[in-house]
């Protein structure tokens, strides 16, 4: 009686087992949840713990985490290409204007060389990137979620693939399509420019507003971004009153007109995004849904898997 109750039991428990575990390895895109699970263990800790110290010392390293992520996946797929040096025969990503502003190539460095001793040559750059920028995320405030690994790292950085990056002089329109040609939704894209919620722009990435042709800005609101700009083209901006925490007060902002790009305010300004800002102003947990599931959508972007790409052993240079 005991052992047969005992026995019908294990064999549920088995079962659940069986599922957790099968669910855990299903594989999206031919990379899986438990990728690194024999070969390298404790990969999520290592990551976390690098880059939660990081992030004590530096708190601003949030937002360069998350966006260098963005940066890698919308150039060449995730693929780990945005940390590859120039060399003297080619100037690589890093060195666009685009991502002259970028930081926390170090904290990519140092967590590399950890897994490096741990486990050599397993776990790919491009997956440090997307660990990295989830564990960034939770830090700051914002939502936790799994993220599929598995991705190989690329060869190929070159400067002038890096006009794939949207401009923030886009109008909604063209933030669509341009997202769309991703594979996103207009929903998706609005949630994903919510990463602004961290972080700061430069003045020279908005002071083509102040021109007296910008219909979107408000007077007031350009007062202040003339502020910033008193002090020069590289005056820092931050996006929100809480530049630091991972929080929807980024669309409340929009709503009252202080989005700090044109292409952060065009959101608002556009009846075809307008009411999805609104909604994130008015509901953060439905942001935060939105943004994971975007975000682990972005991580899937053309991502190189088996013999299309490799582990680089240094994220900054080819094998
Ligand atoms: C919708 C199209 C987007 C445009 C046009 C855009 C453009 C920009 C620009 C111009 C800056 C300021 C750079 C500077 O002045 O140094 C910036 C900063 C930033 N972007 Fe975006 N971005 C977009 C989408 C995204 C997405 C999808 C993410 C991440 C998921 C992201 C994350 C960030 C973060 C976190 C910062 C602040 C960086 C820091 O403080 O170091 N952006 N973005
Ligand atoms: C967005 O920009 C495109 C290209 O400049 C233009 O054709 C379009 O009319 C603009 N849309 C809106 C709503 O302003
Ligand atoms: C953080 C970083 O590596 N930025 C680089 C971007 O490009 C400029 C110009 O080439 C470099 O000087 C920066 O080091």
């Amino acid at each position: 009686m005991i052992p047969t109750i005992m026995s019908k039991w294990m064999s549920l428990v088995s079962i659940v087992l069986l599922v957790g575990v099968s669910l855990r390895f299903r594989s999206v895109n031919g990379l899986s949840m438990g990728y690194y699970l024999m070969s390298c263990p404790f990969v999520d800790p290592i990551v976390k713990n690098t880059v939660n110290r990081a992030l004590q010392n530096d708190p601003t390293l949030a937002a360069s985490l998350i966006r260098m992520h963005f940066h890698d996946c919308f150039v060449e797929g995730c693929d780990g290409s945005i940390l590859i040096d120039s060399t003297r025969d080619n100037t690589a990503e890093k060195d666009s204007p685009a991502n002259l502003s970028l930081r926390g190539y170090e904290v990519i460095d140092e967590i590399k060389e950890q897994l490096e001793r741990q486990c050599p040559g397993v776990v790919s750059c491009a997956d440090i990137i997307a660990m990295a920028a989830r564990d960034a995320v939770f830090w700051a405030g914002g939502p936790f979620y799994e993220i599929p690994k598995g991705r190989k790292d690329g060869t190929r950085s070159r400067i002038e693939d890096t006009v794939n990056l949207p401009s923030p002089f886009l109008n909604a329109s063209q933030l669509i399509n341009t997202f769309a040609q991703r594979g996103f939704t207009p929903q998706q894209m609005v949630a994903l420019s919510g990463a602004h919620t961290l972080g700061v722009a430069r003045c020279i990435s908005f002071k083509g507003r102040l021109d007296g042709n910008d219909p979107l800005l408000s007077p007031n609101f350009g007062r202040a971004l003339s502020r910033t700009c008193s002090n020069g083209d590289n005056a820092l901006q931050t996006f929100d009153a809480t530049p630091d925490s991972f929080d929807n007060v980024y669309y409340n902002a929009l709503s009252r007109g202080a989005g700090v790009l044109f292409s952060d305010q065009t959101l608002f300004a556009s009846p075809r995004t307008r009411d999805i800002v609104t909604a994130y102003a008015m509901n953060q947990a439905l942001f935060f849904l939105d943004f994971q599931r975007a975000i682990t959508k972005m991580g899937l972007l053309d991502v190189k898997e088996g013999y299309r790409g490799q582990v680089r052993r240094n994220c900054r240079r080819v094998n």
